[in-house]
């Protein structure tokens, strides 16, 4: 009973870590990038950031709406404008993740619906040199 008793705690203890840590998570969710780990705060209108320079093109993203309107997630070529990535529609309060695998080179991360990266919804990206 004694070792039942210690797994029950032990699992509630790592329950209540990870309920802290989401919490802290979103409180404090600063964006930008941290080794391959990629936040990125989708708002009216900004990205959360205006330039990211990543080593690997092997990037994990977690993006979070933190704006009222939808929102998505999507990165093009710098120069052709091509879109390589776009993410569902994410609403407001929503988020999504994606594992991004990116050639060296010169990215702008974007919001692709109509009009918002004009707004201001566009950061730049740089993998590689
Ligand atoms: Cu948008």
């Amino acid at each position: 009973m004694i070792g039942t008793a210690r797994i029950t705690g032990t699992v509630f203890a790592a329950i209540m870590a990870l309920a802290m840590s989401t919490g802290g998570a979103l409180a404090d969710r600063a964006a930008g990038l941290v080794g391959n780990d990629l936040k990125v705060e989708l708002s009216e209108w900004s990205m959360g950031f205006d330039e990211i320079r990543a080593p690997s093109g092997r990037i994990n993203v977690e993006f979070f709406n933190v704006g009222r309107a939808p929102h998505d997630f999507s990165v093009r070529m710098a120069g052709s404008g091509e879109l390589v990535y776009r993410s569902r529609v994410i609403l407001g309060g929503d988020w999504g993740r994606a594992t991004l695998d990116l050639a060296p080179g010169e990215y702008e991360i974007i919001c692709a619906l109509p009009g918002h990266a004009n707004r201001g919804m566009v950061a730049s990206l740089t993998i590689g040199q």
